[in-house]
């Protein structure tokens, strides 16, 4: 029997390994170094992998033009260290029910890592063919107060920041240094465009990075407000983050080892405000929407897919379920999904062009339902303080507003209430990913007695926190007595037995 190859032995993606790839993957249709770079990417986590690089390599492979990436990863060297020496090459498996199919990236022309060396960062965003600075860096690398916009001056990165503004940590930091070291020199300014799940994402970027530069320079501030286009965007594309075993079955499948690559849907979604300063790529051709006002897709994509994403995996954890395609095969958890978006979001939005909301909702249920993806609900469930904002209590405020029921909204927060309180229905401990982990841990701490958890006073001080909640909602007494109902349920009985009751409600 042949020995089994080491991986040292085996092919690695590489530009020197382009020419010899198998028909069953898609390359790049350009020669790579004959195309210049003209963005930097800030984030350059898997979802960028898979949506706007991928775009931007689609671009070029038709129409050509000087635009391809340099990533940078703002706090750890991991892509990179996959990444560079593979030439920046990696692989989008590209995952439905029953097809894969694969593609390989050529747009990402090298990474930098700005702990490391935030003046390479720097030099790279001040550089003249830089003419697009673009983001995916989660919610929290914001470092705002979701429930108002504002910036949270209080972070210890904004505050380290603004200390010593030459060599930033944070992208507000990197955005604003390097706008007035181009100020300085009279050099065109770049386009900056925010591809995060963020409401009004690039109005909410561009009061961020005003306010941010006002601390420092009320002149600088005024200037950026005046001269740099902050277009709005919206994004979509489910991208689960990549396992060992991902990795294993491209080399697998594909014959070569690629420590970069990642998986998605077969879907795709851009919506992006055409308002760029330097010119961007021909992304128009290459199925991404222009417009003038994305407002109306941001809202519904927000409230619909992300806020049914938060309500699936909330519950669905809680209930047992690991990834989103078992919970949602729950005949009870996906109805509970189904109902919440046609009966209490889709009421609240306006149909945007072109699109049937309820059509839409369905389709989500699908592109939940996929079960090649693997998507981990914990992942969903991550970072839930600096999502709930945009993607329920906007809606909720609106149902509000209207003297509508909040029903399964409450149930969703209390289920919300119920994960963070860091231990599941077997008593196990959950490992709550959130920047306000600590502060619930405080919380859940002073509302235990007994072992017993005291659910008033537990969604009391939930509900209190500003910058989830914002100031009006703990004023709320009806909401706030629904959510203490559904999480005493929650606590007493489980999800499932909840939701069981729930639907024995009449409407
Ligand atoms: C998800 C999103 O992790 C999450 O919170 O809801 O990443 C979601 O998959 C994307 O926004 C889909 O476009």
């Amino acid at each position: 029997m042949a020995p089994e190859k080491t991986i040292d032995q085996e092919r690695r993606l590489g530009d020197r390994m382009l020419s010899e790839c198998g028909d069953n993957v898609a390359v790049p249709g350009y020669v790579r170094a004959e195309r210049g770079f003209g963005i930097v990417h800030l984030g350059l986590g898997a979802f960028h992998r898979a949506h706007q690089a991928e775009y931007t390599d689609s671009a070029m492979s038709e129409f050509g033009g000087d635009w391809k990436i340099v990533g940078v990863s703002l706090r750890n060297p991991d892509v990179r260290d996959r990444l560079n020496p593979q030439d920046g090459l990696y692989t989008i498996a590209e995952m439905g029910d029953s097809v894969t199919n694969y593609r390989i990236i050529g747009s990402i022309e090298r990474v930098l890592v700005a702990p490391e060396d935030p003046a390479a960062v720097l030099e790279a965003l001040c550089s003249a063919d830089c003419r697009i600075v673009s983001l995916t860096i989660t919610e929290k690398g914001y470092c705002h107060d979701p429930a108002t916009g504002r910036l949270n001056v209080e972070h210890p990165d904004i505050r380290r920041d603004l200390a010593q503004p030459s060599s930033p940590a944070t992208a507000l930091g990197f955005i604003v240094e390097s706008l007035a070291l181009r100020r300085r020199e009279g050099l065109p300014v770049p386009t900056v465009l925010c591809c995060d799940n963020l409401p009004s994402n690039g109005d909410t970027l561009r009061n961020l990075v005003v306010e941010f530069a006002g601390l420092r320079d009320a002149g600088l501030a005024a200037w950026i407000r005046e001269a740099v286009p902050f277009p709005n965007s919206m994004v979509d594309r489910i991208v689960p983050a990549t396992q060992p075993e991902d990795i294993e079955q491209l080399r697998k499948v594909c014959a070569y080892v690629d420590n970069g690559m990642v998986k998605a849907e077969l879907f795709s979604q851009w919506v992006i405000e055409d308002r760029f300063a330097r010119g961007r790529p021909r992304w128009e051709s290459v199925g991404v929407d222009m417009v003038e006002d994305v407002e109306p897709f941001e809202i519904a994509k927000l409230r619909l897919l992300n806020g049914a994403h938060s309500a699936l995996a909330y519950m669905g954890y809680l209930a047992g379920y690991q990834f989103a395609h078992e919970a949602i095969a729950d005949d009870q958890i996906s109805r509970f999904v189904e109902n919440l978006m046609h009966e209490e979001i889709i009421p609240t939005l306006h149909e945007p062009d072109g699109l049937d909301l309820h059509e839409y909702a369905n389709s989500l249920i699908d592109r939940f339902a996929n079960p090649a993806l693997r998507h981990r609900l914990y992942q969903i469930a991550m970072d839930g303080s600096q999502k709930l904002s945009q993607r329920w209590l906007g809606t909720l405020r609106d149902r509000l507003r209207a003297g509508e029921t909040v029903e399964l909204l409450a149930l969703s927060l209390a289920a919300w209430i119920r994960y963070v309180a860091g231990f599941d229905e077997n008593g196990a401990p959950i490992d709550v990913q959130d920047p306000l982990a600590a502060e619930f841990r405080e919380i859940l701490k002073r509302c235990t007695e007994d072992g017993l958890v005291d659910a008033e006073r537990l969604v009391e001080e939930m509900v209190s926190i500003d910058a989830v909640f914002g100031a009006d909602l703990k004023d709320n007494g009806a909401l706030k007595s629904g959510v203490v109902f559904w999480l005493s349920q929650l606590l007493g009985n489980g999800v499932l037995t909840t939701l069981k009751l729930r639907e024995a409600i009449p409407a």
